[in-house]
């Protein structure tokens, strides 16, 4: 079955060149006719791994290629996945499987809802690439591949071709707790690494405020009933921010490029949610309403 990969930026090119590379059938879909012409004068997409390049020439199309769409990897950011989708509508296939790459919470359960007969596989992604050219992408960073189903059902046999790409995965029967852990621990770390100008490990300079955070994150993950994810939530923010202290956060990398945000996807879903569920989170939402007119007075989008 043929993978086709919406959205060739940094994970949407690691997984389609590893895909690729091992023989699998690739397609990827570029959003222009202009983005189509340079991608076919450039020759492919090119992996750089452990100092190492390699160049795949993958198939590129556009979305409103006649072929339907079997399997799809949506490897857009999280505001561009659902419009991304709605362009190709007409090929997806009954029974379609959708993979979804996007970090945070929200457009995974849009997409799930505005197209029911799909089976929306969410995914969530440890994995660090980025990009390093239109078409280069560099591999920075090992990790894991956690995939789930949140209405249930069993594992689809798409993992068996991820193995055979060498693309690191398990499948998981609580993929909503995960994607609400690794929410929790950015909105914890990457909104106060943007407002401090900071990297990640200087948030030691700010122990009192993190835990206040982290205490209010803990509570809101038991009142969403994730309460495997609440547990010891502070302890594993200091593993990471330990693990990643000489790092800048995603999202202080967005803010410093000019790049919009997935703060809508982050703590906008944590105070939405909250505010749902009448849970109290005074810093958060205090947290949120700075980082919004923070990025706001950069000229950057606040959702
Ligand atoms: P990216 O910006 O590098 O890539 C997104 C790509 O989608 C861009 O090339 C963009 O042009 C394309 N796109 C947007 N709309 C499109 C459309 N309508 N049609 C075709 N293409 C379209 O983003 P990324 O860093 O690869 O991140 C993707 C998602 O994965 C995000 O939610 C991010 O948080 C998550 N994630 C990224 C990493 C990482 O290391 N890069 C790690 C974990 C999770
Ligand atoms: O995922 C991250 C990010 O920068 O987006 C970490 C390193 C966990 C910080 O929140």
């Amino acid at each position: 079955m043929t993978w086709h990969v919406l959205g060739a930026g940094a994970l949407g090119s690691l997984w389609a060149t590893r895909l690729a590379r091992a023989g699998l059938p690739v397609r990827i879909i570029l959003r222009s006719a202009e983005r189509l012409a340079d991608y076919r004068q450039a020759g492919g997409l090119t992996l750089e791994e452990a100092g190492q390049t390699s160049q795949q020439a993958i198939t590129a199309e556009l979305p409103d290629a006649p072929n339907p769409i079997h399997r799809l990897l949506v490897a857009c950011k999280a505001y561009d996945a659902e419009p991304a989708i709605a362009q190709l509508e007409a090929r997806l296939a009954p029974g379609c499987e959708i993979l979804l790459l996007q970090n945070g919470l929200g457009s995974q359960q849009a997409i799930a809802e505005r197209w029911p007969l799909v089976r929306c596989i969410f995914v969530s992604s440890t994995e660090g690439a980025y990009r390093d050219g239109p078409t280069r992408v560099v591999f920075a960073g090992r990790g894991q591949n956690w995939l789930g189903d949140p209405d249930g059902g069993c594992a689809p046999g798409c993992l068996g071709e991820l193995d055979k790409a060498g693309i690191p995965n398990a499948w998981s029967d609580d993929i909503l707790g995960r994607l609400w852990r690794k929410l929790a621990l950015n909105c914890a770390i990457n909104p106060l690494t943007v407002l401090h100008d900071c990297r990640n490990g200087e948030l030691r300079q700010h122990r009192a405020q993190l835990a206040a955070l982290c205490n209010e994150l803990s509570r809101l993950l038991a009142a969403c009933g994730q309460h495997a994810a609440a547990e010891e939530l502070e302890s594993d923010v200091w593993r990471v921010v330990e693990a990643t202290a000489a790092n800048y956060s995603s999202m202080h990398q967005d803010v410093r490029l000019g790049r919009r945000t997935e703060i809508a996807y982050l703590l906008g879903h944590a105070c939405t949610t909250a505010d749902a569920l009448g849970v109290a989170v005074p810093r958060l939402h205090d947290l949120h309403d700075r980082l919004r007119e923070y990025l706001g007075l950069r000229g950057l989008p606040t959702d």
